[in-house]
């Protein structure tokens, strides 16, 4: 028997997407509802599930005709809060938004829909004997759809950059359910600005992306490592200049020692270098055609540290990849997920080691060291925390660096956005946001300010 949906947009969304695809019930509507760090949640008016991007388009213009905005989500793995409602937003989540094409081999690019998780993608890609480029922890459940929206970077950005740099074009439904398609993947084309590099990074605000067209790079087979401990982070950072020079760099992470330490404790092993010995650890990976173990030991011949070849360098990818769900299982921190111009980072863990010594708190530190991006977890900060974020994000911006590099501004940082951007930019982003959805039906309260 068919249930009784007494909400009138929630029924006008089960014509579209039929009753199994829209869930208005408490128990089954929680996932949806609170974030992967348990941090973020709000209650949703109703969770649908569209299968195709025509009932994207239907859903997206019910919603405009009902006045209700909506929540975009993808597999929910953000970490500021974007992609959870905040009360009363229907969720749209891109699940069942699967479409997984054969890879375009003339082109090596290849169109898949928004809930294409990146693991899915990649698969996809080494069917082809291609690779696709933007990597991190969350692979078997992040989507190409959240990526998108928050311009995704991982680990192997030294090398592909961003996810700004994979996308070809976008296939999205506009806020009065318009499609527009741009999936045609020329790599030339001067035919005016696109809007697809508009919504790259845009958290939901702009457009719900459907589908994206995506550029593939090689499936290197031949790979090495090496885990390096360093006397000091600068030691950590003065590496940087010989290891660019390796054709075959893939990725340079930074583990400071208690991060090395909680996912090893996390994993139940010792950690392959001794957490004590070192102030700074980089892991450095290269990927090529041809074995790279000659070209990187010769750079890091001299230093402290392990080669890994072969499972070593898998169990130091693991390590790497546990981190998050490390310090997850300890508690809830408080995330910054900053970059500096790369010189000036030990400037910065000086001054989160001081207020982590100053509020008794652990700071647990992290990230992508050849974009000087850096994940400050900090647990215990108590009721700081409002305190602590102002003074990591304005001495980020005094250096010239940015408030987020890779997890997008969501609800956590709107308030630093214009301090970061400027008056002008922001006038001109809210211009944008208000010609693209003139109601404010698209992820309100996510990015811009509120006015
Ligand atoms: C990573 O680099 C992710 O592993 C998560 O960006 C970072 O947990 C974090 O702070
Ligand atoms: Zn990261």
């Amino acid at each position: 028997m068919a249930r009784v949906v007494s909400d009138p947009l929630a029924s006008a969304l089960v014509d579209i997407v039929g009753e199994a695809h829209v869930l208005v019930d408490a128990d089954v509507r929680a996932t949806y509802e609170t974030d992967w760090l348990g941090k973020y949640h709000g209650t949703a008016r109703c969770v649908v599930r569209p299968g195709t991007t025509l009932e994207v388009a239907a859903v997206v213009r019910a919603c405009s005709q009902h006045g209700a905005a909506i929540v975009t989500q993808g597999g929910n793995t953000g970490l500021v809060g974007g992609s959870v409602p905040r009360g009363g937003e229907v969720v749209l989540t891109t699940s069942r938004l699967r479409r997984l094409d054969p890879v375009d081999a003339m082109a090596h690019q290849v169109t898949v829909g928004a809930g294409v998780t990146i693991e899915a993608l990649q698969h996809q890609a080494r069917l082809a004997h291609l690779d696709f480029a933007v990597d991190w922890g969350a692979r078997a459940t992040a989507t190409v759809g959240g990526a998108v929206n928050t311009n995704a970077g991982g680990s192997r950005v030294v090398r592909f950059g961003t996810m700004r740099s994979q996308v070809m074009g976008l296939e999205m439904v506009l806020a009065d359910g318009s499609v527009v398609s741009d999936l045609g993947g020329l790599p030339k084309e001067t035919a005016g600005p696109r809007l697809s590099n508009l919504v790259v990074g845009s958290e939901g605000t702009l457009a719900v992306v459907t589908a994206a067209r995506l550029r593939l790079v090689p499936w290197y087979r031949h790979t090495a490592a090496a885990l390096v401990g360093c006397a000091t982070l600068a030691d950590a950072v003065a590496l940087l200049p010989a290891l660019r020079s390796l054709p075959s760099l893939d990725a340079v992470e930074l583990l400071m020692p208690e991060a090395l330490a909680v996912a090893c404790a996390h994993l139940g092993i010792t950690p392959p270098l001794a957490v004590g010995t070192a102030a700074a650890f980089v892991m450095i990976d290269c990927a090529a055609h041809h074995d790279p173990t000659d070209e990187l030991a010769a750079v890091v011949a001299d230093l402290a540290g392990v080669m890994a070849l072969g499972p070593q360098r898998e169990l130091l990818f693991r390590i790497r990849d546990h981190v998050t769900i490390a310090i997850g299982a300890i508690g809830t921190p408080l995330k910054l997920d900053v970059a500096v111009p790369v010189q000036r980072l030990p400037e910065l863990d000086a001054l989160v080691t001081s207020i982590a010594a100053e509020l008794g708190a652990r700071s647990i530190v992290f990230g992508h060291l050849a974009e000087g991006n850096v994940h400050i977890n900090l647990l215990g900060v108590g009721t700081s925390d409002a305190d602590v974020t102002e003074r990591i994000l304005a001495a980020v911006i005094d250096m010239g660096g940015t408030i987020s590099a890779e997890h997008g501004i969501g609800v956590a940082k709107t308030a630093w956005l214009e301090r970061l951007k400027g008056a002008p930019t922001i006038a001109a982003l809210r211009a944008v946001k208000t010609a693209l959805d003139p109601q404010g039906i698209l992820n309100p309260g996510v990015l811009l300010p509120p006015t």
